[in-house]
This record gives structure tokens, C-alpha cells and sequence, in this order.
């Protein structure tokens, strides 16, 4: 086995032992067994709330150290890059204190609980990467190969001029009228609810496949189930811990429309009462010469219809996206053997590394989760008006 020179190793803090906690660590690891990359990641150090579960996450993963104050990572020499896995609310302390102290910052989306954290992270993060410090943060469906592919498939003009973007995120895991209070149904750790959650993805999905950004929207939100039961036990899932019910601060479910830059309609759709829907985050896009269609229920699939074909043969095609010409399938498995939800984080880290180690600005930037909170923010406003029209500049959320 080849030894890794210690000045080559990109050591790696994480803050959060829950699931992003879990598919980060995960990344880190597989990124340099799968991938060529100059600097090799390493997970040194965990934090997390509860020091009994830090301990045992770090004795599991086999990470040297683990405390229970995520300053501590800061202090630490062997530590790089602060990887932020904890709610939305934590989100803006933690990473405005790493840049300044010299690490560079993945952060898990939405890159913030408000509009004005965001604003602030950005300002961070450009005075950082003055000082080859960079941040990213984590829309995993980016590298999600199919939806790479289906980029590749608009950048160079096989859909023709963008019509129709229709993108929704379904899930359905608070369906039951007594499932328990969870952070996410706090408004005060979340920010938001399924628009923070799922909204957020599908926008930057979106934006990512088509390179067309939002200049208006006109949103409805609601919140179906206003009470839920308060959990048992405190901890990284709970709200507030006891007996009784609560108040749920956030939308259960969020639907909007809007105009592209590029001039095209969207409509987005998040829920978490879709029954029957797991992770259906999907996207369709419309062109003069063409469409294409995926579903995150069939991560490998993406259909494309051709429109320049005669009409006597055209129609959705299924493309297996497992192709060594695919985007990052070729440093998985032989063709048609299929990747999942966690190898997108590993090219999302891959992404960071290589961003790191080259010195330039990674994809997506701390700019782009600004970009994704301007539309979060006018989704909100929009929906307190009644659907009211609320207008976007793109511009601002410009490099
Ligand atoms: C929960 O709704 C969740 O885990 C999201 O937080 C993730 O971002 C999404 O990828 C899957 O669903």
C-alpha cells in the first residue's frame, strides 16, 4: 500500500454525528480510494452535542479525536477544512469562525436559517479566499452523475431554447399526524420547512442543469399538521424534549412558480406529505429540441427525448448514466452497475479537495447557497402575501 506523505494529507473536522455526520464521513473516506487526488482527506476530529455518542461515532469511524465544543477543531493544528453537518441555526457561528481561523468550510445546505446569515457568510467567505481559503456548500445533487449529464445535455444545445423547468422534491416521512417534533419542525433550528429542506435542492438543481436563475416568484406554503407530539428524549433530533404536544413553526409543504432569466416558466413543488414518495426529488426541463426528465427513485436513469428525430420514432429514452463517459461513473464500477444517495457526497468532496488543492473557488460556492437563500427568502414573502409576486435580481448573488 502506498503511504500517504503527512503534508499531503487534508485533515478533515466534522461537526455533526447524525446523518449528514455519518454520509460526510463516509465521503472523506471513499473520495481518495475511488479518485486521483493530490491532497488526500482525512476525517482527524469529530464534534458533536452528546460526548458519549462523539466518542463512540469517533471509536467507529476510527477518528483520533472527539469533543463535545466544536471550538475545539478550530484550535487544532491537524485540522483543515470544518465540515458543518448540524441545523441550519449553527450554521453561520461555526463556519464565520473557521474561515477566520484559516479553514476552509464545507457546509451542509441550506447554507443558512435567513437571508441575512447568509449574506454575512458570503462576506466571510470572500475575505477568506483572498487568503486561498475556500468554502462550498453541500447541494449533493450536483454530482449526482445523471443530473451532471443532463447539464452536460443543455450546455451543449441538445435541448435547445429552455421552455418549461418543473421540479419537485416529494417525501412523505411526517405524514402521520403523531410523528414527534423534531428540529426540523422548528423553525428556530430549521429556518424553514420542506422549502429549506427539499425546496432548496430542487432550486439549485435547477439552476445548476439549466444556468437559468429565477427573477420572480409567487409561492404558497402550508402547514398541515400544527401540532405534534414533543419527543421523549432531547438530542440532536429533538426540538424540545417532554411530554404533551408542541407547535410546528415550519411549512410542511411549499409550491411556487416563477420566471427564469432565460425566459422560461417553473414550478417547484416540496412536501413531506407526498404518501408514497420517499426521495422522489425530480426534474423536467422543456426544450425547442428536446427535454429531459429524471427522478432521484431511479438515481441512475435519465430519460432524454430528442425532438429533431422524425416524430415516428422520437420519444423518452432511458440513458443508464453508468457509462465511463459519464460524469465521475468512471471511477466507479463496470457500466450499468449503478451508484446511490452517498456517492454524490463523495463527489461533492472530491470536488472540495481538488478545489483546495488547486486554489480556485469550488462548485457550489458559498455564493450559490446565497443565491439559493434569495429564493427561499421571496418564497416566504411571497407566501405571506398570498401567492403575491415577488421579484429576484440574480445579480446579486454574483461572484
Ligand atoms: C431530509 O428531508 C433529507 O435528508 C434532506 O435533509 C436531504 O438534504 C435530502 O437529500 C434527503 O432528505
Amino acid at each position: 500500500m502506498t503511504q500517504v506523505s503527512e503534508s499531503d494529507v487534508l485533515g478533515v473536522g466534522l461537526v455533526g454525528t447524525s446523518f449528514m455526520g455519518r454520509v460526510h464521513t463516509q465521503a472523506w473516506t471513499l473520495a481518495p480510494r475511488a479518485f486521483d487526488l493530490a491532497l488526500t482527506p482525512r476525517v482527524v476530529a469529530v464534534a458533536g452535542q452528546n460526548p458519549e455518542r462523539t466518542a463512540a461515532f469517533a471509536a467507529r469511524h476510527d477518528i483520533a479525536r472527539a469533543s463535545s465544543d466544536w471550538r475545539d477543531l478550530l484550535d487544532d493544528p491537524h485540522v483543515d477544512v470544518i465540515d458543518i453537518c448540524v441545523p441550519g441555526d449553527l450554521h453561520a457561528g461555526i463556519a464565520e469562525a473557521a474561515l477566520a481561523a484559516g479553514k476552509h468550510v464545507l457546509c451542509e445546505k441550506p447554507l443558512s436559517n435567513s437571508l441575512a446569515e447568509a449574506e454575512s457568510m458570503v462576506a466571510a467567505a470572500r475575505s477568506a479566499r483572498e487568503h486561498g481559503i475556500q468554502s462550498m456548500v453541500g447541494y449533493s445533487y450536483r454530482f449526482v452523475p445523471a443530473l451532471a449529464h443532463a447539464r452536460e445535455l443543455v450546455r451543449t444545445g441538445r435541448l435547445g431554447k429552455i421552455r418549461h423547468v418543473r421540479a419537485q422534491y416529494l417525501q412523505d416521512w411526517i405524514v402521520a399526524e403523531d410523528f414527534p417534533l423534531v428540529w426540523r419542525l422548528d423553525r428556530e433550528r430549521a429556518g424553514s420547512g420542506a422549502l429549506g429542506d427539499l425546496g432548496a435542492h430542487i432550486v439549485d438543481a435547477a439552476t445548476f442543469v439549466t444556468g437559468h436563475r429565477l427573477i420572480g416568484v409567487s409561492a404558497l406554503t402550508e402547514t398541515f399538521v400544527t401540532e405534534r407530539p414533543l419527543p421523549a428524549e432531547s438530542g440532536a433530533l429533538a426540538a424540545t424534549a417532554g411530554t404533551g404536544r408542541g407547535p410546528v413553526t415550519v411549512d410542511d409543504a411549499a409550491v411556487f412558480i416563477g420566471r427564469t432569466d432565460g425566459g422560461a416558466l417553473a414550478t417547484f413543488e416540496a412536501t413531506r406529505f407526498a404518501s408514497g414518495r420517499k426521495n422522489a426529488m425530480r426534474l423536467e426541463v422543456n426544450g425547442s429540441l428536446g427535454s429531459i426528465s429524471f427522478d432521484f427513485e431511479n438515481p441512475n436513469e435519465l430519460w432524454f427525448h430528442d425532438h429533431t428525430v422524425d416524430e415516428s420514432e422520437a420519444g423518452f429514452r432511458r440513458i443508464h448514466v453508468t457509462e465511463p463517459s459519464h460524469p465521475f461513473a468512471g471511477a466507479w464500477w463496470p457500466a450499468g452497475h449503478g451508484l446511490g444517495y452517498d456517492h454524490a457526497f463523495v463527489h461533492e468532496v472530491v470536488e472540495f479537495t481538488r478545489a483546495i488543492a488547486d486554489r480556485r473557488t469550488p462548485d457550489p460556492s458559498f455564493e450559490d447557497g446565497l443565491a439559493v437563500q434569495r429564493v427561499l427568502d421571496a418564497v416566504e414573502r411571497s407566501a405571506a402575501g398570498q401567492a403575491r409576486w415577488v421579484p429576484l435580481d440574480p445579480r446579486e448573488s454574483d461572484l
